[in-house]
Formats: C-alpha cells, sequence, structure tokens
C-alpha cells in the first residue's frame, strides 16, 4: 500500500509545536487556526513553510512571531495566492493518496464519463472529456498538503474553475460548489474558494494525462485549501445553497480548512 506515513521532526513534540504556534499568533490568525482544526498541515498553509520538508521548529515559530496585520490582512483576502515553485522543485514521486489503497483506486473509462454540472446553474448539462479538453489551459506548480502532516509540490494543469462558472452561467452568489466523485467521495467548496484565480479543474499532472492515482479523467484542485478539499475522480459538480458534508468534513474536518 503506497500511503505516506506521517514524518515527525525528530526531536520536537508535533502537538507542542502545534500548541506554541498558536500562542504566538494574534487572535484573528488564532481564532482561524483553531477552527480550522489546528493540525501541523494547517500551519504549514498559513506559514509557507514546510517543516516535514525538513525546516527547523525554530523557523517556523520565528515565522508565526512575525504575524503581523499585513500577513493577517493577505490571509483573509480571499484573492490570496499560494506560493508557486519552480519545475526543479516538484517532489517525485508524487504521493498518491486516498482513504483507500492505491489498487482500489477508481479505473474511469475516459470515453463513458462525463461531468455532471447541476444545481443553480443555467446550462445544465453534462461535459463529455473531449469538450473539456477544448477549455482554455493554464499551469500551477504549487504545494499540496495534507492534514496527515505531509506535503509535495506537484505540476497541475487545466481550466480555471471560475471561468467555467462562468461558462455554465453559475450563480456565484450561491453559497457552495458540492463535488461527488467516482469513489463516492464528497467535498462542499465555499463560493469565494471556487472562484478563487488558482483553483482549477485539472486534466493534466505534470503535462501529461491525469493519471489514475492523481484522480483521471478530473480532479479539483485548490493550492488554498489543505489536501481533502481536492477532490479527484469527480463525476458532478452542483451550485447550491445547501451544505451538503463530504467524506472528511462529516469526521469532523473543518470545512473551511485553509487559507
Ligand atoms: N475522490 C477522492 N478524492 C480525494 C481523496 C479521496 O480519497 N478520494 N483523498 C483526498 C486527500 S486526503 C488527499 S491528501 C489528496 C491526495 O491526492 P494525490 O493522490 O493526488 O496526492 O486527495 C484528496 N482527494
Ligand atoms: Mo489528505
Amino acid at each position: 500500500m503506497l500511503r505516506i506515513k506521517q514524518l515527525l521532526i525528530p526531536g520536537v513534540d508535533k502537538k507542542l509545536l502545534v500548541k506554541d504556534a498558536a500562542a504566538l499568533m494574534p487572535d484573528v490568525s488564532r481564532r482561524r487556526f483553531l477552527t480550522g482544526g489546528a493540525s501541523l498541515g494547517a500551519l504549514t498553509l498559513l506559514t509557507g513553510c514546510d517543516v516535514v520538508d525538513g525546516a527547523s521548529a525554530e523557523t517556523l515559530l520565528a515565522k508565526v512571531s512575525k504575524f503581523n496585520d499585513a500577513v493577517q490582512a493577505a490571509i483573509f483576502n480571499p484573492n490570496t495566492l499560494a506560493p508557486t515553485y519552480t519545475e526543479k522543485e516538484i517532489t517525485r514521486p508524487f504521493p498518491f493518496n486516498a482513504f483507500y489503497s492505491l489498487d482500489e483506486a477508481p479505473d474511469v473509462d475516459g470515453k463513458a464519463w462525463a461531468l455532471e454540472v447541476t444545481g443553480l446553474v443555467d446550462n445544465k448539462k453534462s461535459w463529455t472529456l473531449e469538450e473539456l479538453s477544448k477549455l482554455p489551459e493554464v499551469s500551477q506548480i504549487t504545494r499540496h498538503i495534507c492534514v496527515e502532516g505531509w506535503s509535495a509540490i506537484g505540476s497541475w494543469s487545466g481550466t480555471p474553475l471560475r471561468d467555467f462558472l462562468k461558462l455554465v452561467g453559475a450563480d456565484t452568489k450561491a453559497k457552495y460548489v458540492w463535488f461527488r466523485c467516482a469513489d463516492d467521495y464528497t467535498s462542499p467548496i465555499d463560493m469565494p474558494t471556487a472562484l478563487h484565480p488558482q483553483t482549477q479543474m485539472t486534466f493534466k499532472y505534470d503535462g501529461q494525462l491525469l493519471p489514475r492515482a492523481y484522480g483521471y479523467p478530473m480532479k479539483i484542485r485548490i493550492p488554498t485549501k489543505l489536501g481533502f478539499k481536492n477532490p479527484k475522480y469527480v463525476v458532478s459538480m452542483e451550485v447550491t445553497n445547501d451544505y451538503k458534508g463530504g467524506y472528511w468534513e462529516d469526521q469532523g474536518y473543518n470545512s473551511f480548512s485553509g487559507l
């Protein structure tokens, strides 16, 4: 089973580190950090400083202690961009993760597959992979941060979700876009995040057709959110005002889980 286990920083108690960092935060950041689950992953997202990859606990705490009003304002701006990286920084091989092992991952037939678009949209229809492949393509090299305590840098290409939502006439005043997946995974994304410039309908990984491991034929890539809010093997997208829950959200992970 190719599953990445939590890597602990030698000599550092993860829980204590998270607690120490929280204590250093200004009130607003601390509140959001605590309601977001206060995990090492959330700390990585908040600081852009990856303890798992070898930054020391001191480096991380120094960064947190420099949180000031400007940092705070940026964190709560829905247009804050996640950091981007160079080709050379890509993690190889990129990890696979799901609530099961790789051999159990959905084996989707791209020719039979279609993306269902429903809910508060003018144009309710299903989109074939061929139709979707004609949409404009952009690429990003960003860090994926899993709440379980690992992170990895990868390269994803596809169409900005906000462009697609405009194309289908989505009601962008609705609260959520709710995704369902071929493996029965689900996740709701709040509308400001769905409209974030880096939120992507992804069809390629590292310049190649999205491999089965990473969500063929389509995943949603959201670099401003923790990994579990990046649904793979997506089969439907619903624009809705109802909170419909999600696989990890229903098990107590905070639905916000991001910047
Ligand atoms: N459909 C589906 N999407 C999913 C998951 C899953 O189990 N099923 N796991 C999530 C979690 S917890 C993580 S960390 C990432 C892992 O993505 P990767 O395999 O591309 O690294 O997928 C997310 N999206
Ligand atoms: Mo994850």
